[in-house]
Parts: C-alpha cells; sequence; structure tokens
C-alpha cells in the first residue's frame, strides 16, 4: 500500500522562479513539485503538492491529511508568522507535520522570526533553498512507520 504525503504551499509560492531568485531561487514551484514527486518515490512516499493563496484551503487541506495521508511538509509561507487556525489545524490532526522554508527566516526581517506553526509541528527545517522540501520528505521518512 503506497503512502501518501501532502506538501502543501501558501500564499505566494506560485510566483516562485519568476521574482525575487536572489531570496527563493530559480526554480517554479512545478520544478518543486516535480523534485518531491522524485524523492518521495525513492522514499516510498506518494507526493500530493498542492498550493493556495487563501488560508482556508490550507486548512482544509490539512485536516484532508489527517484522514489520507501519513505526513505533510508545509510550506506556509506568510501566514507561518500570522495564523492561529493554521495551528489550530495542525494541532487537530494526529499525523506529523514538517514546517519548511526555502529562506533562513531567522536571518531575515524581525517579523519573519517567529512561527505561529512551529509550537504545534514535529520540527522545522528552513534556509535550504528549495532542498528544503526534500530535506522535509527525509525527515517524515525517519518520523513514519
Ligand atoms: O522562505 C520561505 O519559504 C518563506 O516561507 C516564504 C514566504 C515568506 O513570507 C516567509 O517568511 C518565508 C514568502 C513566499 C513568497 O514567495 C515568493 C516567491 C517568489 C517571488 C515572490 C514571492
Amino acid at each position: 500500500m503506497s503512502k501518501t504525503v501532502f506538501v502543501l504551499n501558501g500564499p505566494n509560492l506560485n510566483m516562485l522562479g519568476k521574482r525575487e531568485p536572489g531570496i527563493y531561487g530559480g526554480k517554479t514551484l512545478t520544478d518543486v513539485e516535480n523534485d518531491c514527486i522524485a524523492a518521495g518515490r525513492d522514499l516510498g512516499f506518494d507526493v500530493d503538492f498542492r498550493q493556495s493563496n487563501h488560508e482556508g484551503d490550507l486548512i482544509g487541506w490539512i485536516h484532508e491529511a489527517g484522514e489520507k495521508a501519513v505526513g505533510v511538509a508545509i510550506n506556509a509561507g506568510a501566514y507561518t508568522h500570522t495564523s492561529i487556525a493554521l495551528h489550530d489545524a495542525i494541532k487537530a490532526i494526529s499525523v506529523p507535520v514538517v514546517e519548511l522554508h526555502i529562506s533562513n527566516v531567522h536571518a531575515r526581517e524581525e517579523f519573519r522570526h517567529h512561527s505561529m506553526i512551529a509550537p504545534a509541528v514535529k520540527g522545522v527545517i528552513c534556509g535550504f533553498g528549495t532542498a528544503s522540501y526534500i530535506l522535509a520528505l527525509h525527515a517524515l521518512k525517519s518520523i513514519t512507520a
């Protein structure tokens, strides 16, 4: 039986590879999706990769992951720093969630230093460019049966 992991992306990540390559690199979100699918195949995961600019979509997908997936990797974008609702959604499911960021948020503006979701997740990966996604999948592999 295949194991599904959800890789969820929050606001503005659809712009990846189109703006700000100095911070976020040159890959598009489709490139990252393809990298995640390939890495997932090696790790024994079916990767369900999604992006939304709407907080409610992300909340619904977290609930859905709680029913269908063995784990979640999430780059919540700027909602990371603001969303109690995402924190509560993550707390409401029992599958492990890994928070990830492309950039090193701690080396950037003060308002990016605090994560609302960090207390609710299993662990956090940030600062490795888009390789953070692949590292998050490896983290999920190491903590799922
Ligand atoms: O480093 C990350 O992955 C972030 O989650 C990215 C968010 C930012 O608000 C977080 O503080 C850190 C922003 C995503 C916006 O992505 C863009 C990509 C290309 C061009 C413009 C925005």
